[in-house]
C-alpha cells in the first residue's frame, strides 16, 4: 500500500484553496476521474482487438462495437451527465456544445474536452490521451448555457487536465495552484500522487514537430529548427514525435523540450484546436513555468470565435518558447 495521497484525498485536501467552495468543482473533478478509469479499461483492451474480434462487430446486444474515441465521448459525456455537476458539455467529438438541465440547475461550470486525443495511435498500441478544460457559464445561473459561456478566453480556465494513457496512466491537473501528477495503479483502481508540483525544465533538448511539414513553415520556424539541429549542447539536441500532442507534451514537460504544430502554407491556422488542445494544456504548460503561444502571442490570451476553431501551437520550456518567438519575429522583420 503507497504512504502518498490518494487522488481522491488530494482532491478533498485542496478545496480549502478556494474560498466559499460548494464543493462543486472536487466532484466534478472527481467525476473525470472515474470515466477516466473507465476509458482505461477499454483503451488498454485495444490491443486484444484483433485478437477477441475487430471494431466494427456487433457486441452481444446486437450494437455495433463503437470506436474508441466515440466511446471514450459517450462515457465521460453520460458520467458528467448523469452526475448532474455540470451545465454545458462541448467536446471534439461534437459538432455543436449540449445544453445540461438536470434537477440541480445552479450549477456553474461547463467542460469542453478532445475525448482521445492522437487517435491515429489507438489502432497501434501507442500512446493516447484525454485532455479537459473547464470554466465558469458567464451566463445567469439557473438558465440555459450559452456559446459565450463556453467561447471564453483561456486565461479564464478554472481547472484544465489530461490523462495519458501510456506504460503507465496518469492523470495530471492544474486548478490554477500548480500542477499535479497521479499515477493509476492498475490492480487497486487507484491513482496516487506521484508527481506533485510539477515544473517544466527552463529549457530542455527536445524538438517535437511534425517535419514532414518543414517545406511549409514560415521562414522563422524554419530558421528556429536549424538552429536547433545544429546548436552546440552537453547532451544533443533530439526530434521526438509521438503524434499524440498528451504523450509528446507530458513527456518534455518531465524533460525539457518544445512542442510545436506551426501553420503550414495549407493549413494557415495550424491542426489543433484551440478549445480542445490547446488551452487547457497552455494552462498546465504555465503553470508548471513553461509558455504556450501561437508564434507571436500567448494561447491563453487568444479571443476564440468559435468551438472548433484551430490556432498554431508552440509549447513548452520558456527558455525554448522564448526563442522560437525571437526567430518568428525578427524573420517577419525582414520579410
Ligand atoms: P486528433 O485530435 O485527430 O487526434 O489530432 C490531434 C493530433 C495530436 O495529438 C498530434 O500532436 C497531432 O494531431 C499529430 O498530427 P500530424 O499527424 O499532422 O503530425
Ligand atoms: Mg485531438
Amino acid at each position: 500500500m503507497s504512504n502518498k495521497p490518494t487522488l481522491g484525498e488530494f482532491i478533498i485536501e485542496n478545496e480549502k484553496q478556494f474560498k466559499y467552495t460548494s464543493g462543486e468543482l472536487s466532484r466534478l473533478i472527481n467525476s473525470i476521474r472515474l470515466a477516466s478509469k473507465i476509458v482505461n479499461h477499454e483503451v488498454k483492451k485495444a490491443g486484444l482487438v484483433d485478437i477477441i474480434g475487430a471494431t466494427g462487430d456487433v457486441n452481444i446486444q446486437g450494437e455495433e462495437q463503437q470506436k474508441l474515441d466515440i466511446y471514450a465521448n459517450e462515457v465521460f459525456k453520460k458520467s458528467l451527465i448523469n452526475r448532474d455537476i455540470i451545465c454545458g458539455f462541448a467536446s471534439e467529438e461534437e459538432e455543436n456544445y449540449i445544453k445540461i438541465e438536470g434537477n440541480n440547475h445552479n450549477n456553474k461550470y461547463v467542460l469542453l474536452i478532445d475525448p482521445l486525443d492522437g487517435s491515429s495511435n489507438i489502432d497501434v498500441n501507442v500512446s493516447v490521451g484525454t485532455i479537459f478544460s473547464i470554466y465558469r457559464r458567464t451566463t445567469p445561473l439557473g438558465s440555459k448555457v450559452k456559446t459565450e459561456d463556453f467561447l471564453q478566453k483561456g486565461n479564464k480556465q478554472v481547472a484544465a487536465g489530461y490523462i495519458v494513457y501510456g506504460t503507465s496512466t496518469m492523470l495530471v491537473y492544474t486548478t490554477g495552484f500548480g500542477v499535479n501528477g497521479f499515477t493509476l495503479n492498475p490492480s487497486l483502481g487507484t491513482f496516487y500522487l506521484s508527481h506533485p508540483n510539477i515544473k517544466f525544465p527552463t529549457s530542455g533538448n527536445i524538438m517535437s514537430v511534425n517535419h514532414c511539414n518543414f517545406p511549409y513553415f514560415q521562414e522563422g520556424v524554419k530558421s528556429y529548427i536549424k538552429h536547433f539541429q545544429t546548436q552546440k549542447k552537453e547532451s544533443p539536441n533530439v526530434f521526438r514525435y509521438i503524434g499524440s500532442f498528451v504523450s509528446d507534451f507530458h513527456r518534455n514537460m518531465l524533460k525539457g523540450g518544445i512542442y510545436m504544430y506551426p501553420k503550414t502554407i495549407q493549413n494557415p491556422k495550424g491542426k489543433l484546436r484551440l478549445m480542445y488542445e490547446c488551452n487547457p494544456l497552455a494552462f498546465i504548460a504555465e503553470q508548471a513555468g513553461g509558455k504556450a503561444i501561437n508564434g507571436s502571442l500567448r494561447i491563453l490570451d487568444i479571443d476564440p470565435q468559435s468551438l472548433h476553431e484551430r490556432t498554431p501551437m508552440f509549447c513548452g520550456s520558456a527558455e525554448m518558447v522564448d526563442m522560437v518567438k525571437e526567430f518568428i519575429v525578427s524573420s517577419e522583420e525582414i520579410h
